[in-house]
């Protein structure tokens, strides 16, 4: 079956989303998400130049072939661009397999391992307070788990806050350039503790608690801030440290029982290898597109499982409703599938570009069987939304030290 065409869409349906869709010669066509937070045009710039002219004529189902072809054959292996981009091109293939093989993709994969996709919302504020009431309402939504991110008093942004904007879409669409946020490890070493105290006197064992540290501590900080959450029984801390120093997971796993997820920046099985061999984590967060396509995120499930390791990708603002689909069908199939992040239905403007349906029962997702990824994306509403350059924040120490991870 002839891959008769490619096509790169970019538009701003709120915020910036980078979709692919791959045409065969009878028309079916497969979708996949190529979004690179802060970098969009790059991806769009590796798949148009580099991408679709060595692929437009080879047979779209050979996906292990391609994905083989694209990534060693690019001799410049690896890299969040290039692997965003290959990433798009593999989702959009089993978007195909799927269709003409009119079966939804987690059939493809061996079917279901579990009726329905844990999720984990994010319940965020300005205030402990605040955000035990949106925790609150989390819970009367049957939600399992939650995620709590809280501004750190005193401070000015603080990652997962919406810095009182309404929404995860107004507030990452609008940055001409990127915010600097002021960050203290100490402050932030101080107050954490106690937004987990106060949530379990409030609410109890019962809910899944976990946090995302976004890799702004240093191994012995991270250590000592999850010994200090033991009491509060965390399903998971994630980032702790930055992946760039794995051995930074061996200092902590030696300080802690606290489980520990990171992986949402991994683009490769290798980026992970190391971790998940020496069980220094205990959940890989890579999305399907970051991760170079499903075909590598399979790989990696497995090899997670053979460790006790368990998945629970990345979900965040910036993946398109076309990942989140990916997720359905991979969170359906992968017998250690963990929790799923989960921001939410998207806006009308979002669904307007992006047609799918989920539902969210008890804090399960459940979706509808159809063939391929189940997701379609309307043209002619995504003109209405161009592209908008936006980027992400850099954090900045006290004394001015550049503190990003
Ligand atoms: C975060 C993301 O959701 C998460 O776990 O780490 O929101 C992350 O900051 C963005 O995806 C970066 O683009
Ligand atoms: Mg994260």
């Amino acid at each position: 079956m002839k891959i008769k065409d490619i096509k790169v869409f970019v538009c701003c349906p709120g915020r910036n989303f980078v979709t692919v869709k791959v045409i065969t010669e009878d028309g079916t066509y497969g979708l996949g998400d190529a979004t690179l937070n802060g970098r969009e045009m790059a991806v769009v710039a590796y798949l148009e130049e580099h991408i679709v002219p060595c692929l437009l004529g080879r047979d779209a189902h050979q996906i292990e072939d391609i994905w083989q072809y694209l990534y060693k054959g690019a001799y410049w292996q690896n890299g969040a661009v290039s692997m965003a981009a290959i990433g798009a091109i593999d989702m959009a293939l089993w978007d195909i397999k799927g269709k003409l093989a009119n079966m939804p993709v987690y059939q493809l994969l061996g079917g279901k391992s579990r009726k329905g996709v844990t999720v984990y919302g994010h319940a965020n504020g300005e205030t402990i307070e605040e955000v035990l009431n949106n925790l609150g309402t989390f819970i009367k939504e049957g939600y399992k788990a939650v995620r709590l991110q809280c501004t750190i008093p005193n401070t000015k942004g603080t990652y997962g806050t919406m810095e009182g904007k309404k929404n995860y879409y107004e507030l990452q669409g609008n940055r001409p350039l990127p915010p600097e946020q002021v960050w203290s490890t100490d402050r932030y070493m101080n107050f954490i503790p106690e937004l987990f105290k106060q949530a379990r006197e409030k609410f109890g064992y019962e809910i899944a608690l976990c946090h995302d540290v976004h890799s702004r501590l240093t191994p012995i900080e991270a250590s000592r801030l999850c010994k200090l959450l033991e009491p509060y029984k965390l399903l998971f801390i994630e980032d702790a440290v930055t992946t760039e120093n794995a051995e930074g997971y061996k200092v902590i796993r030696e300080h802690t029982d606290t489980p520990l997820a990171t992986g949402e920046k991994f683009n490769t099985l290798w980026d992970a290898k190391e971790m998940i061999q020496n069980q220094w984590i205990d959940y890989v967060r890579t999305a399907v597109p970051h991760g170079g396509g499903l075909t590598p995120l399979k790989k990696l499930a497995d090899f997670a499982s053979l460790h006790h390791v368990r998945m629970a990708p990345h979900g965040a603002p910036d993946l398109s409703p076309v990942c989140v689909m990916a997720h359905m069908h991979f969170n359906l199939w992968a017998p250690n599938f963990g929790v799923q992040e989960f921001i939410g239905f998207g806006t009308p403007e979002l669904n307007e570009v992006f047609q799918y349906k989920i539902e969210l029962k008890e804090g399960l997702l459940y979706m509808d069987d159809k063939p391929g990824w189940g997701i379609d994306f309307v043209e002619e509403a995504a003109k209405k939304y161009p592209y908008k350059r936006s980027y992400l924040p850099v954090n900045r120490l006290e004394d001015g030290t550049l503190w990003n991870w």
